[in-house]
């Protein structure tokens, strides 16, 4: 993983993985976060990144990559270093429910994020019909396929922007108890 700098020092960097099916909200989320404006956008093909401050002194580097089907099989190559998955469903898109499930429970295989905290977000609650947080949890089978790892669902509408403060704090907080127990590894083998 490529979790904070291993110096002691005040500003600390991690990096964050967006992923998701197209269409899920994964720039919209991106550029509120960064500008806090519902930007206009457009299917990403490649990838989106920005830095992004989320509390004094701790950095994001998010990675948004495009979720068209032929990006598909480029995801497994952004995963190296990830400290955290944030994974963006459409929760008010039925049809395509299986296929962001099938997708995930993919890319949760690849070796480089095989412990890797989850953040799954359970976006556009504002439509109609979109699946609770609860139901989202259900259908992604999240305690079996996550029962290695630490993992959350937040619901939220990323063009109001609602649940993204707590989604994020989620990311930050997994971020902050791996750092404790990394350095706790290293204090022990220092001492011993
Ligand atoms: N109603 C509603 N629309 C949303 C929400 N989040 C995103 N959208 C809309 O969904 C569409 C797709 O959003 P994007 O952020 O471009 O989706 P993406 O996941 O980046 O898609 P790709 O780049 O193709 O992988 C846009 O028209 C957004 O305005 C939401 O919470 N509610
Ligand atoms: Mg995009």
């Amino acid at each position: 993983m490529g979790m904070w700098n291993s110096k002691p020092s005040k500003v600390k960097h991690a990096r964050v993985l967006l992923l998701g099916l197209d269409f899920s909200g994964k720039s919209t989320i991106l550029y509120k976060l960064k500008h806090n404006k519902d930007f206009m956008t457009i299917p990403t093909i490649g990838f989106n990144v920005e830095m992004i401050e989320m509390e004094k002194n701790i950095y994001f580097t998010v990675w948004d990559v495009g979720g068209q089907k032929h990006m598909r099989s480029f995801w497994s190559h952004y995963c190296e270093n990830t400290d955290v998955l944030v994974y963006v469903v459409d929760s008010s898109d039925h049809q395509h429910l299986e296929d962001s499930r099938r997708e995930f429970e993919l890319i949760l295989k690849n070796e480089h994020i095989k412990h890797v905290p989850v953040v799954l977000l359970a976006n556009k609650q504002d439509l109609p019909g979109a699946l609770t947080a609860e139901d989202v949890t259900r259908k992604f089978k999240m305690k079996k396929n996550c029962g290695d790892r630490d993992w959350y669902v937040q619901p939220c509408c990323a063009t109001s922007g609602d649940g993204l403060a707590e989604g994020f704090w989620k990311v930050t907080q997994f971020i902050k108890s791996y750092t404790k127990s990394t350095e706790a590894t290293w204090s022990f083998f220092r001492q011993n």
